[in-house]
C-alpha cells in the first residue's frame, strides 16, 4: 500500500471525462475526444500517442540523444534503448545534438504528417539534461509547430519541471510500475542519487517519491503526462490497478500498461531468471481493470528510441546521416505544409466526430439495438485497410456492435509472406497468428492468399478483403451491419472461440 502521503486530495484532479458520449458506447476515438476541454484538446488532437484517432493520421519521430541512465530496471540491459518506453533488444545509434536538429527538420520536411518529437533514450532523457534541453531549444526556434514530447523513469524530474515547462513541452510521459517500495525493489536494483549509489527498498522509496512529486508538478503546471507502467506478472500485475487509481487521482491523462517482453538472449535480469511477460489475454484483462478509472492506451508500439514515422512503422532507414546530407530543406515551406496538412485533417476529423456523435444519440434513442459485438482484426499501414494480410507484422483489434467501435489492442504477428520464408516457417507464422487472433470473427486486410484464407476461415475467422482501401471505421460498421443482416449476430456468444 502507498503511504497515506500519496493519497492526493481531490482537489489535485484535472478534469477528465472518461466518457464524454452518455448515451451509449461511441467508437473509442469519439469517447476519448468528447467533451474534453479545448486546450487540452488542442494538445491532444494531433499527438498519435495521446490519442487513438490521431495515430491514424499522425506520426511521430524520436531522436536518441540520451544515452546515460541513472537507475537500473531488472527489465534492461544498458546495451540496449530503454525499455520504459522502447522494446527490448533494439539498438539506436546516439546522435549529438546538432545532428538531431538537422534530422528532426529533414523528417519533418519530408513527412507533412509529423507533428511530435520525443525524447525517450537511449537511456533517461533527464539523466542527460544539456542534451535533451538543447534539442528542445533549437526546434522552438526552428519547428515551434512540433509538439515536444519526453520519456522519463522520473528520478530527476522535480529538479526539471520548470526547464520542462520553460522548453513548451506539452506531454511528458513517466514510467511508474509501483508505488509500493517493497514491490519497487523487485524492479529496481539500484538508482545512481546526490552523486551515490543507494540500493534496495531505499532506492525504490527515492524512485517512487520523485515520480509522484514529478507528476504533480507537472500537472500543476498544466502539461499532460502520460503514464507508462510495465506489467510484470506476479511482481507488480494486481498492484498496477492501484497505481492506475493513483495517479489518475493526481490528474496524469493517459496510462499506457505495456507487457513485459522477457528474453535470455536480451541479457536482461528478469530475462536470465525466467520471469516471463503476461499474454494478450492477462494484458488486456489488466487494461480493462484500470479502465474503469483510467483513459487507457491500447495502441502502444514500444518505439525504439530513433523511431521515424508513424507509429508501428519505421522509416529511420530513410534518414540516415549521410542521406540527410544531401537532402534541400526548406524549413519554412515545409512548416507552412505540415500546418496545412494538421488543419485539413482535425477538421476531417472533427466532422466524422459529429456525425459518429449524432448517430450514436439515434441509436440510443431507439429500442436496444439487437445483435452482439463481434471481434474484428485489421491490416493496416495507417487509417485505411491498406496492407495484405501477408505483410502485416501486427493486426489492430477492434470491438464492434451496433454503437460503433471500440479499440482493443494490438497483436504482432510475425510476416506470414516474407518472400524468401521457406513453407515450413510461413506456416508456423500463420498459426502463431491465427493463435494471436483466435478471439476474433472478421480480419480485414486489402488482399489475400488462397492457402492463408482457408486456414483463417477452417479457424472461425472469416477473411474479407472487400473493403480493400476503404476507411477502417466505415468497414467496421458495415461488416457488422452485414453480419447483423444476414442474421449471425443473435446475442448467444459464439461457438466457444471467444476469450472472454
Ligand atoms: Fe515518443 Fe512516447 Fe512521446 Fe509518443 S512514443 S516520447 S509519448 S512521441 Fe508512443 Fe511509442 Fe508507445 Fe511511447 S507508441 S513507445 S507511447
Ligand atoms: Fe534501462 Fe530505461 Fe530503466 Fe534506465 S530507465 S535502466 S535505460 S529501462
Amino acid at each position: 500500500m502507498p503511504s497515506p502521503a500519496l493519497i492526493p486530495p481531490a482537489s489535485n484532479t484535472l478534469a477528465f471525462p472518461t466518457g464524454g458520449c452518455s448515451a451509449s458506447r461511441c467508437g473509442a476515438s469519439a469517447n476519448q475526444h468528447d467533451g474534453l476541454p479545448e486546450e487540452t484538446m488542442r494538445k491532444v488532437q494531433d499527438h498519435p500517442c495521446y490519442s487513438e484517432e490521431a495515430h491514424h493520421h499522425f506520426a511521430r519521430m524520436h531522436v536518441a540523444v540520451a544515452p546515460a541512465c541513472n537507475i537500473q530496471c531488472n527489465y534492461c540491459n544498458r546495451k540496449y534503448d530503454c525499455s520504459n518506453e522502447s522494446r527490448p533488444g533494439v539498438v539506436s545509434e546516439v546522435l549529438s545534438p546538432a545532428q538531431a536538429v538537422k534530422k528532426v527538420l529533414a523528417v519533418a520536411s519530408a513527412i507533412p504528417q509529423m507533428s511530435v518529437l520525443g525524447i525517450a533514450g537511449p537511456g533517461d532523457a533527464l539523466a542527460n539534461p544539456t542534451r535533451t534541453f538543447e534539442v528542445f531549444a533549437a526546434l522552438q526556434q526552428r519547428a515551434p509547430d512540433l509538439k515536444l514530447c519526453l520519456s522519463t523513469n522520473g528520478l530527476m524530474l522535480p529538479e526539471y519541471v520548470d526547464q520542462i515547462a520553460a522548453a513548451k513541452v506539452d506531454h511528458v510521459t513517466i514510467t511508474i510500475n509501483c508505488v509500493d517500495a517493497d514491490i519497487g525493489a523487485q524492479i529496481y536494483p539500484w538508482i545512481f542519487w546526490r552523486n551515490r549509489r543507494i540500493q534496495g527498498r531505499e532506492a525504490a522509496e527515492v524512485l517512487i517519491a520523485q515520480q509522484q512529486k514529478g507528476l504533480e508538478m507537472l500537472v500543476a503546471r498544466g502539461i499532460l503526462v502520460k503514464v507508462n507502467s510495465v506489467m510484470i506478472p506476479g511482481i507488480n500485475d494486481e498492484h498496477l490497478k492501484e497505481v492506475s487509481r493513483l495517479v489518475r487521482a493526481k490528474g496524469a491523462f493517459l496510462h499506457n500498461v505495456m507487457p513485459l517482453i522477457s528474453d535470455p538472449a536480451h541479457g536482461t535480469w528478469f530475462g536470465l531468471n525466467a520471469q516471463r511477460g503476461p499474454t494478450s489475454e492477462e494484458l488486456e484483462a489488466l487494461q480493462d481493470a484500470c479502465a474503469g478509472d483510467m483513459n487507457m492506451m491500447r495502441h502502444c508500439r514500444q518505439c525504439r528510441a530513433d523511431a521515424v514515422g508513424m507509429l508501428g512503422e519505421d522509416r529511420g532507414e530513410e534518414f540516415s546521416l549521410e542521406k540527410i546530407e544531401s537532402m534541400h530543406i526548406d524549413e519554412v515551406a515545409a512548416m507552412q505544409r505540415r500546418i496545412a496538412l494538421r488543419e485539413a485533417i482535425n477538421a476531417d476529423l472533427q466532422t466524422k466526430r459529429a456525425a459518429r456523435h449524432a448517430q450514436v444519440i439515434t441509436l440510443h434513442h431507439r429500442a436496444k439495438p439487437a445483435g452482439r459485438p463481434v471481434r474484428m482484426a485489421v491490416a493496416s499501414r495507417g487509417a485505411q485497410i491498406d496492407l495484405h494480410f501477408g505483410h502485416a507484422k501486427e493486426f489492430m483489434v477492434y470491438e464492434v456492435d451496433a454503437a460503433g467501435h471500440r479499440f482493443i489492442g494490438i497483436r504482432r504477428a510475425a510476416q506470414y509472406c516474407g518472400g524468401e520464408t521457406d513453407c515450413g516457417e510461413a506456416e508456423t507464422t500463420l498459426s502463431r497468428t491465427i493463435t494471436a487472433l483466435a478471439d476474433c470473427e472478421v480480419l480485414l486486410c486489402s488482399r489475400i492468399g488462397i492457402e492463408p484464407w482457408g486456414k483463417l476461415e477452417a479457424a472461425g475467422i472469416q477473411p474479407n478483403s472487400e473493403h480493400a482501401m476503404e476507411a477502417i471505421d466505415t468497414a467496421l460498421d458495415e461488416v457488422w451491419q452485414t453480419m447483423l443482416a444476414q442474421g449471425k449476430l443473435a446475442e448467444q456468444a459464439r461457438n466457444g472461440q471467444r476469450r472472454a
